[in-house]
């Protein structure tokens, strides 16, 4: 007899102290550890979950870690420069891309090896990306902006790639430390369902007055739960842009609230059931939230603008860093689970 087929694994992620990798406590068994740190580090040796450093810790505050965990067993391992690791349905892979003069081919070569991973190992389907790019509005050699630098690299991938699986939600920010790092996540047998927002138009198909190749992501990606259970919306990093342009330039407190309109039209229940997905959500339902604000000087209002916005159950996090277009000052993230 062929033995009952084993659950499928479900995966969660919180924000701790800084350096927690989390423990096997036989239920939950730590798959991957972002931490976002004040300074960049090495991964410390002998980690079987994959570990990335991004130094962005923001205020003279220590810090936290995004700690991924599942319930199933993890198989850990390296492919080409990646780490990576899984649990037989939730693919985690972590790459990083060196401080160079111009990126598109880092990039494009970095992606690929992410997709072969992807296919090699049998996950065919991405679901959330996030991209940490230093000096990300800064100019490289050729005078291209590192964010353009980075969609061109991106976009050939993808290219090369192309399935339904690999334009999911996403987040594409300034970090310090030099470089780009990197990190992805995809499920071997649930099919994501990626959304767009009806106010906006899907940055794949940006004109080209904002970069050579359009941004690869989706709005938000839905990754249904085992057997149709409810599953996990992974909303990408969002900001004032109506249409394909910035709206509220300079402005500060028109920019969050046009953030947090545009995450809640994107999760409401009409868009949703335009995808077909069940349920229908706002800002509030956010749970690991992350808030990236351009000027250190915004930070106190920013938090202040989004404190009604969010749960006092979501976890919380506020960085200063650069965002991918100069006249962006607010992007936000978050998963509602
Ligand atoms: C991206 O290029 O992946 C990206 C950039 C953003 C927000 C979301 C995704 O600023």
């Amino acid at each position: 007899a062929t033995p009952p087929p084993a659950p499928v694994p479900s995966l969660r992620s919180r924000f701790v102290d800084l350096g927690t990798v989390g423990v096997d406590d036989g239920f939950r068994r730590p798959l991957a550890a972002v931490h976002f740190a004040a300074e960049a580090a090495e991964e410390p040796a002998g980690s079987l979950a994959p570990q990335l450093t991004v130094p962005m810790a923001t205020d003279g505050q220590a810090g936290f870690t995004e700690l991924w965990e599942t319930t199933g067993p993890v198989t850990a391992g390296r492919y080409a420069g990646l780490r990576y690791s899984h649990d037989g349905e939730h693919l985690f892979c972590a790459g990083r891309i060196a401080p160079a003069p111009r990126y598109s081919e880092a990039v494009r070569q970095a992606y690929g090896e992410a997709f072969r991973l992807m296919e090699s190992l049998g996950f065919p389907y991405a679901f959330r990306m996030w991209n940490f790019v230093s000096g990300i509005n800064d100019s490289n050699a050729d005078g291209v902006e590192v964010y353009r630098d980075f969609c061109i690299g991106r976009a050939e991938a993808v290219d090369r790639w192309a399935t339904d699986g690999v334009m999911p939600a996403a987040t594409g920010v300034g970090a310090r430390g030099g470089g780009i790092a990197f990190c992805l996540l995809a499920s071997r047998s649930v099919r994501p369902v990626h959304l767009e927002n009806p106010g906006q138009v899907p940055a794949y198909h940006y004109p080209p007055e904002h970069g050579p190749r359009s941004p690869s992501f989706a709005r938000a990606t839905y990754l249904a739960g085992p057997d149709g259970a409810p599953g996990h919306l992974y909303v990408s990093g969002t900001a004032s842009i109506r249409g394909h342009r910035t709206v509220h330039e300079g402005d500060l407190d028109r920019q969050v609230a046009c953030t947090l309109e545009n995450i809640d039209r994107v999760v409401g229940r009409d868009n949703l059931a335009a995808h077909g997905v069940p349920g229908g959500y706002s800002p509030a339902d956010l749970r690991t939230v992350k808030v990236y604000v351009r000027h250190a000087g915004d930070l106190e209002r920013v938090r202040r603008l989004c404190r009604d916005a969010f749960s006092p159950e979501a976890d919380i996090a506020f960085f200063n860093v650069d965002i991918c277009r100069a006249d962006l000052l607010v992007e936000i993230e978050g998963i509602i689970v």
